[in-house]
């Protein structure tokens, strides 16, 4: 037998004939054999350049979950790839480059890739009105999970002929929340989860924080404060926290690695009467800012959920300024949650501020068993050999991260820090935002993907992650350094790159 002979054979026996692939991609419409999947359309794609050709199919998992599959013709690697989609879902985004909920980056490196709607179809970020009823609730909570999983390994072995070797699951934000769902109430379907700034308290996030943030950006004529405009403030106001946060982790580098230490003074802030000038704040907008800092507190000054970090200021922009006709990203998400997530039953006309912090909490519990991810109760996950890596940038403005070191808190306390670290590790990102929008100050580019490879498959656990600048974008070097991130409670470092 020829080299060419046994290399063909290989390729065969890892990764099925590709003629037969490509084939059974062209007939997959007519089949009507799988009985979880409504195929709408099966076609191979060869003219995406930056991708490898691929059978593109389209349809429903039932009851109703939208997706989009990508399959490789060639060199499938025999695993599977699922994404979890972001904020409230509602639609198909194959193409959406974030950092955790897209699926080409996987498709690239030979994954067999799915990604879904969540179960319910919308057109907007915010859009939360789909939630109307239990079933559509639960399937967006975690039951997209399972389901999605079933349907893709029908739709695997019917163009492959073979189950995946491996299986992964990747998500940021919403999507990172199902990451941890994933590894929490179905804990032997994958292998390997990337659980991104995930809002592990959604109900606490989307209730408790969202409308505090709502209600403290408003005057007493219920206009905005904070508007589109004060982006001009935020350079000054996040120079102010480096030069009062940074040190405090024991190493000056222009990164903060422990904002949740960090009491922002904002005293020495110049006062100002008008609202333009950049180098002041104005009575009304240091109220506000102190506030953000310093997160929602009852009537008895009670702490009731997390504040947001110093240093994510050049986030605040995207994610908390905008007005009445032109609303924020957070803005929208807040309004979204309370009236249609917040509740077992919707209430009628209920507007994100007129939440109560101080009688309405305990109204969030019902929706928050089911939606939050928060169980740390990671046995089953841990004994079906599962490795999970949860990453969150600490400059995330929108989803804390203080859920995330207090979940994994909340886990080694339950497993023990040695059991903990052999399946489970938590990787905080300095300076890094909500999963994208802007690139951050320091190196975010991470590729959890093959960090995660190493730890399933050759049983390399992650002591480091390197995290660079990202020179593809446009944006040029961020900083000329490298990041190394390191497991909680071990603090990232930057080093002049080489
Ligand atoms: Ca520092």
């Amino acid at each position: 037998m020829s080299f060419l002979e046994i290399k063909i054979l290989f390729l065969g026996l890892f990764s099925g004939i590709s003629s037969d692939i490509k084939a059974n991609c062209e007939i997959l419409t007519a089949v009507d054999l799988l009985p979880r999947v409504q195929i709408s359309s099966s076609e191979p794609v060869s003219d995406r350049r930056e991708l490898p050709e691929f059978c593109q199919i389209k349809g429903e998992i039932r009851p109703n979950i939208g997706f989009e599959a990508r399959l490789p013709i060639t060199g499938w690697n025999g695993k599977y790839f699922q994404a979890g989609c972001g904020g409230y879902c509602g639609q198909i985004l194959p193409d959406r480059e974030t950092h955790s909920n897209a699926i080409n980056h996987a498709l690239r490196r030979g994954y067999a890739t799915i990604t879904t709607d969540g179960g319910h179809q919308s057109h907007s970020i915010g859009d939360a009105s789909w939630a109307t009823n239990h079933e559509v609730e639960r399937i967006y909570a975690s039951e997209v999970i399972p389901l999605t999983y079933a349907a893709a390994l029908e739709i695997i072995d019917k163009i492959y002929g073979r189950k995946p070797s491996y299986s992964y699951f990747s998500g940021c934000s919403n999507g990172g929340r199902l990451a941890a769902k994933a590894a929490q109430e179905y804990p032997s379907l994958f292998n390997g989860i990337i659980s991104g700034c995930p809002v592990l308290n959604l109900s606490g996030s989307g209730g408790i924080l969202a409308s505090h943030v709502l209600r403290a950006n408003l005057d007493a004529s219920g206009e905005t404060i904070l508007d589109e405009k004060f982006k001009a403030k935020l350079p000054m106001l996040e120079k102010n926290s480096i030069a009062q946060c940074d040190a405090l982790d024991g190493n000056i580098d222009g990164a903060i690695q422990k904002p949740q230490d960090c009491f922002v003074i904002l005293n020495q802030i110049p006062d100002c009467d008008h609202a333009e000038t950049p180098s002041c704040l104005t009575v009304d907008e240091k109220k506000v800012v102190r506030k953000l800092y310093d997160g929602p507190v009852n009537s008895a000054g009670e702490k009731l959920f997390y504040g947001i970090p110093p240093g994510s200021e050049r986030y605040w922009e995207v994610w908390h300024l905008g007005n009445k006709e032109k609303p924020s990203i957070g803005t929208l998400l807040a309004e979204g949650f309370l009236p249609f997530l917040g509740f077992p039953e919707d209430p009628d006309g209920f507007n994100a501020t007129d939440f109560d912090l101080d009688n309405d909490i305990s109204k969030l519990d019902a929706q928050g068993r089911l939606l939050d991810a928060l169980n740390p109760d990671l046995k089953a996950f841990s004994k079906a050999g599962g490795k999970m890596i949860m990453w969150h940038g600490q400059a995330d403005p929108l989803v804390l991260h203080e859920q995330s070191i207090d979940y994994y808190t909340d886990v080694v306390d339950k497993l023990g820090k040695n059991t903990t670290d052999d399946f489970f590790r938590l990787f905080l990102v300095p300076t890094m935002g909500h999963c994208w929008e802007l690139p951050a100050k320091m190196p975010d580019r991470m590729n959890m993907l093959q960090v995660l490879e190493n730890w399933v498959e050759n049983g390399s656990a992650p002591d480091e992650i390197i995290a660079r600048s990202n020179d593809d974008d446009g944006h040029g070097s961020l900083s000329g350094k490298i990041g190394k991130l390191r497991p909680y409670p071990s603090l990232a470092s930057y080093s002049d790159q080489n």
